[in-house]
């Protein structure tokens, strides 16, 4: 697939990526610790953009927990996440959270949640204006933590160890495994799915796990061939998409290189020519309907 990776917003001086994806798994296990070994019985749900798009105040208190730590770890960087809560920075360096990626598998006690940490150089607040140069993906249920900095490869680390990642080999578009999943808007989820009754004919099946970061890191181990979805936020796919690519996943966006709102792929090389092609024709046709 011709399309080139713009290199983008350079490391700032002094910054050293292996310290930032140290700090991202030392506050990830941090806050994992919180939301497992903490979780009360009532987790004071409500709602956010629709009545299916919750928070519980687990969510929150994990988002707390991060600030704090990073603030006492890198007192100069800025940091955003999904929930309230930020500080401003002078480094050049912003931390993107997400403090319980896959909230509604949180709620349901489904073990397919993630504490999602990222730094990113750039203006987080632009689409294509930023970009990972470190960041961590912790299932704090499984133990599994998917760690990387840019250029230097993705790992996973369980109690058994580290181990380094790669992408799948697959390269036939009709037996590939991919991953998905849907907004929290009831129009845009029947656009989805209306995609998905296109897509699904055409591949072995799809898995909707439930979790975009873990979707992402399940790209970069091999689990998974390919992953889209659109509706993404910087904070869902910050840290999983640096996993992906780190592991030689191809990660683009609709118009080009870089991942965005309207749509996040991360696919296995050898696939990343008809498929990246296939799901940006069915995301113009159903999902932006910008045809
Ligand atoms: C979730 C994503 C998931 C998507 C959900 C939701 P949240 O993030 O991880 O991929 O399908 O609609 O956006 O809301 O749990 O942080």
């Amino acid at each position: 697939m011709g399309e080139q990776v713009t290199a983008g917003p350079e490391v700032p001086t002094g910054v050293d990526p292996v310290e930032l994806e140290q700090i991202a798994c030392e506050v990830a296990r941090a806050a994992g610790r919180l939301i497992t070994e903490e979780r009360p019985r009532d987790l004071g749900v409500s709602a956010k953009s629709t009545r299916t798009d919750v928070v519980t105040e687990m969510d929150q208190a994990s988002q707390e927990l991060l600030i704090t730590l990073l603030g006492e770890r890198r007192p100069r960087d800025a940091v955003v996440g999904e929930e309230e809560g930020a500080a401003v920075g002078t480094s050049g360096v912003t931390w993107v959270l997400d403090p319980i990626d896959g909230t509604v598998n949180y709620l349901y006690d489904i073990p397919a949640y993630a504490v999602s940490v990222a730094a990113v150089v750039g203006d987080q607040g632009v689409e294509g204006g930023w970009r990972s140069i470190a960041g961590a993906v912790l299932n704090p249920v499984s133990g599994e933590l998917f760690h990387a900095h840019v250029g230097g490869g993705a790992r996973l680390t369980t109690a058994s160890g580290t181990v380094a990642l790669a992408a799948t080999g697959a390269s036939d578009l009709g037996l590939a495994l991919l991953g998905t999943g849907f907004g929290y808007d009831a129009q845009v989820r029947s656009r989805q799915a209306r995609l998905l009754l296109e897509l699904l004919p055409q591949v072995r099946d799809i898995r909707r796990a439930g979790s975009a970061a873990l979707d992402l890191c399940a790209v970069a181990c091999g689990r998974l061939d390919g992953y889209y979805e659109s509706g993404l936020n910087a904070w869902d796919r910050a840290a999983g998409e640096l996993v992906a690519r780190e592991a030689g996943a191809v990660v683009v966006g609709l118009g080009g290189p870089d991942a965005g709102r309207d749509l996040t792929v991360a696919v296995a090389p050898g696939l990343a020519g008809p498929f990246v092609e296939l799901v940006r024709t069915l995301t113009r046709e159903h999902v932006t309907q910008d045809h």
